[in-house]
């Protein structure tokens, strides 16, 4: 078990070291907003699902992307605004996509995805099926009314639907307690009847651990909706590969308890050293290869502006 964790979160990280590597090339054509130090909230998360699962992220979406083992080669091409990218290079970053992994969409418009995600689970609940929804969102997406009238559709249709609020404590530059006036986002989700925990310090496996007691409750229909806020923290600025310690809106004082509780490290350190470098190797050469393919791809034909701007008429009949 601890094998599939740290792959998954070596993975992750590993990925977005080399975005942040390259990204001064402008080769990738995308703003990028990184989830170093925050890995375990999809890796522990993704890992208590099924394949089947599916899961609605955000435009800081690349962990999510690859926790719900979305294709890596077509991430990096989508990245660097190429055809055989996985939104055909027209979306970058922030609008990856990857559907037969069950990971349905992302967006830079804050709190957009959580309507999505309890649209798909009623369908779910209306079809009888066992799949489970999880919608992935920020602490500043709690701002938006969005949030506040999902929950309570969600809880009053008992949807098949975990949501779980990544609380990095910032949205930009703004604490939550300067947007908020309390650190109160679990005990909003129970007033709306819904079960809820808050996990405060980032362990990959007790988000894994509660997750999947959600999903099996979910499943077992004992359970509408349930709700998980995660206590974690970003490492890098809020777009873009650098620190921001210097920028006057945190302090490193703040973060450096959030370091020594590196999920990547501690997952590591719980592997004998042959396993450890066997996953590094094979995961350094996925990256290598995802990486070439991105570079060597084609960008799109100038005819691709006009297609996939508005849905074909057929699609609308079919529906
Ligand atoms: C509706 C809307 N309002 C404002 C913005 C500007 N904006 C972009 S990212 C962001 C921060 C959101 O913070 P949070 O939800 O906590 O996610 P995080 O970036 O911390 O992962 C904001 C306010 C936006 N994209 N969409
Ligand atoms: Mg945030």
């Amino acid at each position: 078990m601890y094998e599939v964790f740290y792959r998954s979160l070596f993975r992750i990280r590993r990925v977005e070291e080399e975005v942040a590597k390259i990204y001064p090339s402008d080769k990738i054509k995308s703003p990028v907003h990184l989830s170093i130090g925050q890995e375990a909230v999809a890796v522990g998360a993704c890992e208590a699902l099924r394949p089947t699962d599916v899961v609605f992220g955000t435009y800081r979406g690349h962990a999510l992307y690859l926790a719900k083992h979305g294709n890596l080669k077509k991430m990096i091409a989508e990245l660097y605004g190429k055809v055989t990218g996985c939104a055909k290079g027209k979306g970058g970053s922030m609008h990856l996509v990857d559907a037969a992994a069950g990971f349905m969409g992302t967006s830079a418009v804050v709190g957009t995805t959580i309507p999505h995600a309890v649209g798909y689970a009623y369908a779910m609940r209306l079809q009888r099926r066992e799949t489970v929804v999880a919608s992935f969102f920020g602490d500043g997406a709690v701002d938006e009314g969005i949030f506040s009238e999902s929950l309570n559709f969600a809880a009053l249709k008992r949807l098949p639907l975990i949501f779980i609020c990544e609380n990095n404590f910032y949205s930009i530059h703004s604490h939550q307690l300067a947007r908020q006036p309390a650190s109160n986002i679990v005990e909003r989700a129970r007033a709306y009847a819904i079960p809820a925990d808050r996990i405060e310090d980032n362990d990959v496996l007790r988000i894994y651990d509660v997750v999947k007691r959600a999903a099996e409750a979910i499943r077992a229909g004992t359970s509408g909706p349930r709700f998980l806020e995660c206590m974690t923290y970003r490492w890098k600025e809020h777009v873009g590969p650098n620190d921001d310690f210097d920028k006057g809106y945190r302090s490193i004082t703040e973060a450096e308890p959030w370091f020594a509780k590196d999920q990547v490290k501690r997952i590591r350190d719980l592997l004998v050293r042959e396993i450890q470098e066997r996953i590094e190797a094979e995961v350094e050469a996925e990256i290598r290869e995802a990486f070439e393919f991105a570079e060597r791809s084609p960008f799109p034909p100038d005819e691709e502006l006009y297609t996939d701007v508005f849905a074909e008429a057929t699609q609308w009949s079919a529906s």
